[in-house]
């Protein structure tokens, strides 16, 4: 087995006695008129490509019902029949006893008369409920929304208890998400680990490693889009099993060429493709675009790029309305603008905030949204690259209006920010905007794809990163300077806090053309990481490792909690041997995988030596009081506490200060001697979680097994580097030894407050390699 199922693999259940009751619970599959509602199809030549196993849904209840059949046939271990009577509907009085009943009032009269109307209402557009019910001495289920699709979200609800073998036959769920668009980010091969080839990266057969293949040449050709392939629809359903709704297909580096005519047709396609499971399309795209001569003769100079002209506007009004031609469903437009080389309102002597309204006002007639990215920075900035953006954009939330009102940002645009200051380093404090935009649409932005977090080689499991993320306090105040009651970033992000009425979490996919679709095969589970705290922030990412590793892995005891114990630890020791204590970006140019914390990059804002400031005083970077500051743009509880050498929390110490090498930890040892153990750690347990799968061979198939077995070699060896490297590069500054063991170290990893143990530190002591070339 190869992984290509991502987690809805129904493989028969494998205790009797649960299957037994499994098979009564669910005897047949009643979707009423899972016809009678097809999802309305733009292109003609629609086709999945010869020899598929997947099939095109024609409709979201189809796509449950088809689940349905596909899940409980495999799951049951024998076909479950589907049962529809005359027209559609089942007639009263048939017998129900053991049916899974899915739909909605108005698809099903069955669910409109089973489920009250105001339980249903309460779950809202998206929500779902499921219900064991009796009717006299018939026992059936339903699975009802009040949309197709929040139904087609219940069935896999539904499935997924099975799948983690959890009881079935006293239901009584009732869920909605919290955050109303939870999106995906996919930068095509940009930053991607998931191709097809033994690097992950680039591509075999001519395809890209991009998941979609818009432009096959060579033996794929006649495969690329409209043609349909099974990893896309693999794609949608485990989307779908997580209540993703939309994905914004191309790189945030813009490729205009997702604009012209022809490219709009298959992107049309592909939307038609995913619509059942309720994905939606968006696109990059670049401020300049309307510049481009692919345009022509729809081609404006510069000057005519004024975000107040006719022009400018007229352009994406016009190249919008032509996508919603084709794609009526479409989100809108993710927009990188002046950073990292991308043209923006700047160029043109206006403001993000111009930028952005333009953009917004083009399309909002038309319904579409516009996703401005915050990721903007500059090392000039009071040397700290980190202050730029909330120095350019919090002026603009604040700005008072004509009409009295606050924040110049139409109510189209979202703010699109990484969780952190800087760029998806390992452990980064939370982004100091969380709660400071009071005014504008936030949405968070999350990575998945692992860039800077061991890419395809290092097992690294991101729930409880995205969970401590998710769960940290802003100590945002109101106007008077009082505590807001509702303050994480996870209420921030889903309106609680301050009301926003329009919400979004956005995720930095890692979805290729790999058999597995993400690389590494541990990769998957920070896509289901994702959308499972996407759908609902305040999940704990134990419980969702648990729920993943049953799903994709094994019911088996041993292998649920062995495989739990490896993936809880796994983000928290890549910390420790990458990036400990609070230090960021010290990895080598370009690849973002390997260590050079000696190098200058051509530039300081991506230069290790610029984040490090090793001297012989210590390390790390002064952004307290005495230094840049940028502790100042949080509210005032951060402020003192991140500011203050003895109240920032360790391990963010070196991101707000330049700490001396003899400075005393919690621990009671020195920084420098606390540093190197926090290195050492981290490789032991990854030696430690080697060793452990390999325990695990009897209960694992050979491929999946022997792939993350030989991965698992080399992350090894990789945190070994990242330790020896920077150890020994350190020490030129400290002029320190090596500390050598004083006592066994408990090597507890707390995770968001809860203790994972797992692996015996007896031996934290070791050598450092002498570098080539050093005497
Ligand atoms: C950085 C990536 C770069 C992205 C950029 C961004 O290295 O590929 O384009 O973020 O988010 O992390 O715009």
């Amino acid at each position: 087995y190869n992984g290509s199922d991502l987690w809805l693999r129904y493989v028969p259940v494998d205790d009797a006695k649960l299957l037994r009751d499994y098979r009564r619970s669910a005897t047949a599959i009643v979707v009423e008129n899972a016809d009678a509602t097809t999802v309305h199809r733009h292109t003609t030549d629609l086709a999945m490509a010869p020899g598929s196993r997947e099939k095109l849904a024609e409709s979201t209840l189809g796509a449950a019902r088809d689940e349905l059949v596909r899940g409980l046939g495999g799951l049951l271990g024998q076909p479950i029949p589907v049962a529809t009577g005359d027209g559609g509907t089942v007639p009263d009085g048939t017998v129900l006893d053991g049916a899974v009943v899915v739909g909605t009032p108005t698809s099903s009269p069955l669910v409109g008369r089973t489920v009250a109307a105001r339980d249903l209402a309460a779950v809202g557009d998206e929500g779902y409920l499921v219900r064991s019910v009796s009717k006299g001495r018939e026992r059936f289920t339903v699975i009802a929304g009040n949309t197709d699709l929040g139904a087609l979200y219940g069935t896999f609800a539904f499935l997924r208890l099975l799948q983690t073998q959890k009881p079935i036959d006293h239901l009584r769920v009732a869920e909605s998400p919290k955050i109303k668009h939870r999106l995906l980010n996919n930068w095509e091969t940009e930053r991607l680990y998931a191709g097809n080839n033994p690097s992950g990266l680039g591509g075999l057969n001519g395809e890209s490693g991009a998941i979609f293949n818009f432009a096959a040449t060579g033996a794929s050709a006649g495969r690329n889009l409209p043609v349909i392939l099974d990893r896309y629809l693999v794609m949608a359903r485990a989307l779908a099993s997580l209540g993703i709704n939309g994905i914004t297909i191309n790189n945030v580096n813009a490729d205009n060429a997702y604009l012209t005519s022809a490219r709009i047709a298959q992107e049309a396609a592909l939307a038609d493709a995913l619509r059942p499971y309720g994905i939606r399309l968006g696109l990059s795209i670049r401020y300049t675009a309307p510049t481009d001569s692919r345009f022509a003769p729809d081609t404006l100079t510069n000057s005519q790029l004024d975000p107040y002209g006719a022009d400018f506007r007229g352009w994406w009004h016009r190249r919008a309305q032509q996508i919603q031609s084709a794609i009526p469903d479409f989100m809108g437009l993710t927009v990188k603008a002046n950073s990292e080389g991308q043209p923006g309102p700047q160029d043109f002597g206006y403001d993000h905030g111009d930028g952005a309204n333009a953009i917004a006002a083009a399309v909002a007639p038309l319904g579409m949204t516009v996703h401005w990215r915050t990721f903007v920075y500059n090392a000039e900035v009071d040397n700290d690259r980190l202050k730029r953006a909330y120095l350019e954009f919090g002026p603009i939330d604040d700005e008072v209006q004509p009409d009295g009102s606050r924040g110049r940002f139409a109510d189209n645009v979202f703010l699109q920010t990484k969780n952190g200051p800087l760029d998806f380093q390992a452990r980064e404090p939370i982004h100091p905007m969380f709660g400071r935009m009071e005014n504008t649409n936030q949405a968070l932005e999350l990575q998945i794809t692992q860039e800077y977090t061991g890419q395809n080689w290092m097992l690294a499991y991101l729930g409880p990163m995205y969970e401590e993320i998710l769960k940290t306090d802003t100590y945002a105040t109101d106007a008077t300077g009082k505590l807001l009651k509702k303050r994480l970033v996870g209420n921030i992000v889903d309106g609680t806090a301050q009301h926003h009425p329009d919400t979004a979490i956005v995720g930095v996919a890692n979805l290729g053309n790999a058999d597995n679709l993400t690389g590494h095969h541990f990769a998957q589970a920070n896509l289901f990481s994702f959308g499972r705290q996407a759908w609902d922030w305040t999940l704990d990412s134990a419980d969702i490792a648990t729920e993943w590793t049953r799903m994709t892995w094994s019911n088996d005891r041993r292998v649920v909690d062995t495989i739990r114990k490896m993936m809880m630890g796994s983000w928290e020791s890549l910390v420790s041997y990458q990036t400990p204590l609070g230090i960021g970006h010290q990895f080598a140019e370009g690849a973002h995988y390997r260590p050079d914390p000696a190098d200058w990059a051509g530039r300081d804002d991506w230069s290790p030596i610029y984040y490090n400031k090793a001297d012989s005083v210590g390390l790390g970077f002064d952004r307290s009081p005495t230094g840049s500051n940028l502790a100042a743009q949080y509210f005032p509880r951060l402020q003192q506490r991140y500011g203050n050498i003895d109240s920032v929390p360790e391990n963010l110490l070196m991101w707000f200060h330049h700490v001396p090498w003899g400075h005393r930890m919690d621990s009671g040892r020195t920084f420098w001697d606390e540093l190197v153990y926090r290195y050492q750690m981290g490789v032991q347990y990854v030696t430690w979680m080697r060793e452990t799968w390999d325990t695990l061979q009897p209960h694992i198939d050979a491929r999946r097994f022997a792939e993350v077995r030989a991965k698992l070699a080399v992350h090894e060896a990789d945190a070994a580097d990242w330790r020896d490297t920077s150890v020994n590069y350190w020490k030129e500054f400290s002029g320190r030894d090596v500390p050598v063991d004083d006592a066994p170290l408990s090597a507890t990893i707390v995770v968001n407050g809860k203790q994972f143990g797992g692996f015996n530190l007896s031996d934290t002591s070791y050598t450092i390699p002498v570098p080539a070339g050093a005497s």
